[in-house]
């Protein structure tokens, strides 16, 4: 069984660990958006009684290490490029960050797997590479030039392969995990290059597009914001929010995501980076993160007060801004 993120690098690398263990997987990835197995999932995975177990692309809670350790009756391994956690105890886990390893090795996951499985940077490793880092890769560098040598010699254009490193991140952006399912089913039979011609990708494509414009079409101009309040089910937050900013980079970019049982926060401005903010914040239990001038954070709706108190005083009043009434009256759970 591979346990996997539900995006490009995730799916990518899970691919590349069905190739090495020469059999075919279960996959299992957790719901889009859960950086964690729910109590269901848990169930189920428990029930197949998987002989192995192999995790890509994701650090989980030394809890959920041992549940899954015991559960593959100690036949685990993660495979992980992510930094700034603790090598979990017992665990075999391969990941140069947090290792002591080249860092050079850690762009993503498949990056990993190619250096620990002596492969070569094929089609999957790419994918995982672009997926994770290709929109702060400059034209022209190094990276860049040695991914224009792999597609001549595969004889792409560089248009499909960004098509294909969208198209492996569509399904969870639905925030559907039977669309990820479908997709690990799909590509076990076909092809990668042939996701390019599928209809069912097209229509998801369409999805999505139809989601981000009637998000965007909630666009509020208060004082010195620009803000996008939306709910449903689609992950477009991060790429709404990326989107505002490259329109108006001197404004502050929000975006809050109503998801129902949790609250999504996006805020990119060019007056970041927030240490104070997310260091105070995570501090206090609340799951914020974010790099540079990105802020992000997941509030469970009795959360939401707190934060945005939080947010305000830490952020907001060094600037002197105050947040605007109409924006405040928007925010749900407030
Ligand atoms: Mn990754």
């Amino acid at each position: 069984m591979v346990v996997h993120h539900w995006d490009t690098d995730g799916v990518a690398s899970a691919l590349i660990l069905r190739e090495e263990r020469g059999e075919e997987p279960l996959f299992f990835p957790p719901s889009p958006g859960r950086y964690s197995l729910t109590a269901p999932e848990r169930e189920e995975l428990s029930s197949l009684s998987p002989r192995e177990i192999l995790l890509a692309d994701m650090n989980l809670s030394q809890e959920e290490y041992l549940f899954l350790q015991r559960t593959a009756q100690g036949n685990f391994t993660a495979y992980d490029h992510h930094g700034g956690y603790r090598a979990p105890e017992g665990i075999r886990l391969i990941n140069p960050l947090i290792l002591g390893g080249d860092p050079g090795d850690a762009l993503s996951t498949t990056a990993v797997l190619r250096r620990h499985f002596s492969r070569s940077e094929d089609l999957l490793y790419w994918l995982g590479v672009w997926g994770d880092t290709g929109f702060k890769t400059p034209d022209g560098s190094e990276r860049s030039i040695a991914l224009d040598r792999f597609l001549e010699s595969e004889g792409r254009e560089r248009s499909e392969f960004l098509r294909l490193v969208t198209l492996l991140d569509l399904p969870y952006r639905t925030g559907r995990r039977e669309m990820v399912l479908l997709l690990m089913e799909r590509v076990r039979t076909i092809d990668l290059w042939e996701l390019l011609k599928e209809e069912l990708f097209v229509r998801l494509e369409e999805e999505i597009e139809e989601a981000l414009r009637s998000a965007e079409a909630s666009l509020l101009h208060e004082g010195p914001f620009q803000a996008v309040f939306f709910s449903g089910k689609p992950l477009i937050s991060s790429q709404l929010c990326r989107t505002l900013y490259a329109r108006d980079p001197d404004r502050l970019s929000l975006v809050v995501h109503d998801r129902g049982e949790d609250l999504q926060f996006y805020l990119r401005t060019r007056t970041g980076p927030f240490p104070e903010l997310i260091g105070e914040a995570t501090g206090r239990g609340f799951s914020a993160g974010g790099k540079g001038d990105v802020v992000g954070a997941v509030l469970k709706p009795e959360e939401v007060k707190s934060f945005i108190t939080l947010w305000e005083n830490l952020f907001l009043k060094p600037l002197g801004i105050e947040l605007p009434w109409e924006l405040k009256r928007r925010i749900p759970y407030l």
